[in-house]
């Protein structure tokens, strides 16, 4: 199972991460996202979806509209791994 990020390592991999925060009161990344409408929101979800079933980790979110809210955790390992800031750099690339 991945090690939870600390330190060092957390801070850097947040560093490359514009626009994502730290949940508070769980060990969790998140990010808000705009789109022009629905379709394009839609679409994204779309895209992450596929590669989050291939990378086999899944996002937490909601879509309301044209906003789409994800949070990253590794439920298995309690909190916020490699694996979810690979998830983030490819949401990153998603958009
Ligand atoms: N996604 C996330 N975010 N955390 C996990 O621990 C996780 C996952 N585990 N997707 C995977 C699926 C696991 O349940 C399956 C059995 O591989």
């Amino acid at each position: 199972m991945a090690a939870t990020l600390s330190g060092e390592a957390r801070a850097e991999a947040l560093a490359g991460l514009p626009g994502w925060r730290e949940v508070e009161g769980r060990d969790a990344i998140a990010k808000a996202f705009r789109f022009a409408d629905f379709n394009q929101a839609f679409g994204f979800m779309t895209r992450v979806a596929l590669a989050a079933e291939r990378m086999d980790h899944h996002p937490e979110w909601s879509n309301v509209y044209n906003r789409v809210e994800i949070v990253l955790s590794t439920h298995d390992a309690g909190g916020v791994t490699e694996r979810d800031v690979r998830l983030a750099e490819f949401i990153e690339q998603a958009l």
